[in-house]
């Protein structure tokens, strides 16, 4: 292994809460049930994907113009709502994680669903830190298709057997899975079966990645 890629939110850090209280504004002007569990299953999943699944529970069909702009004003609202977040927002375990990486001669990339992506890392302090950022504004399709990692792995000059993928969405498993990678998998992930490491905890990534020679 050359390399890592990791997944952003859920992995580096957690917006959940956020995605969680733009959805459901969202959901609630429209009169259109949510709630925690319909959530879960947005984790890793583009924005676009996310409103259709959230649509499921609509008695009503809409045209792709009003998804546009539904999917826009969930967007503005998430945007406000990350301007909370800070450099607190990126714990301990993780940042010297990912700096111990680097002291063993790891390249590090995102490999995010997220247009936010940049947004976010700039908000935690992580702005110039990782050799490549592939994210929801340079890819066609989302995950669970390997696109967004296979972006990374050629941004990096890796091939995907050399790269470990560090996911905490099933569909980023399945992902990581499909394009090739070996893959970490941390809380619901951990469970896939197809996971090649589950790990309990981000810094477990040390016991996976000896220093390069
Ligand atoms: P945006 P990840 C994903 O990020 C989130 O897990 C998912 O909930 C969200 O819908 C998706 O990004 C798109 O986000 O609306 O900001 O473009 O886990 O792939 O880092
Ligand atoms: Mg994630």
């Amino acid at each position: 292994m050359n390399a890592v890629i990791f997944d952003l939110d859920g992995v580096i850090c957690f917006t959940d809460q956020y995605h969680f209280k733009a959805w459901k504004q969202l959901a609630d002007s429209i009169g259109v049930y949510f709630d925690e569990k319909i959530n879960d299953r947005l984790r890793g999943v583009s924005r676009m994907d996310s409103l259709n699944i959230i649509l499921e529970r609509s008695s009503k069909e809409y045209s792709e113009e009003e998804k546009e702009k539904m999917a826009e004003q969930k967007n503005t609202i998430y945007v406000k709502l990350l301007e909370n977040m800070s450099p607190e927002d990126l714990s301990d375990e993780v940042k010297e994680t990912l700096d111990e990486l680097r002291k063993r001669g790891y390249k590090l990339a995102i490999g995010s669903s997220s247009k936010n992506t940049k947004k976010i890392l700039g908000q935690i302090g992580l702005k110039d830190y990782f050799d490549a950022i592939s994210d929801g504004t340079n890819i066609a399709r989302s995950k669970p298709d390997p696109e967004v990692f296979q972006k990374a792995a050629e941004m990096l000059d890796e091939t995907p057997e050399s790269c470990l993928v560090v996911e905490d969405a099933m569909a980023g498993i399945e992902a990581a899975c499909k394009g090739n990678f070996q893959s970490a998998g941390i809380g619901e992930a951990a469970k896939h079966s197809n996971v090649t490491y589950p790990i309990r905890t981000f810094s477990d990534l040390l016991k996976l990645c000896p220093a390069l020679q």
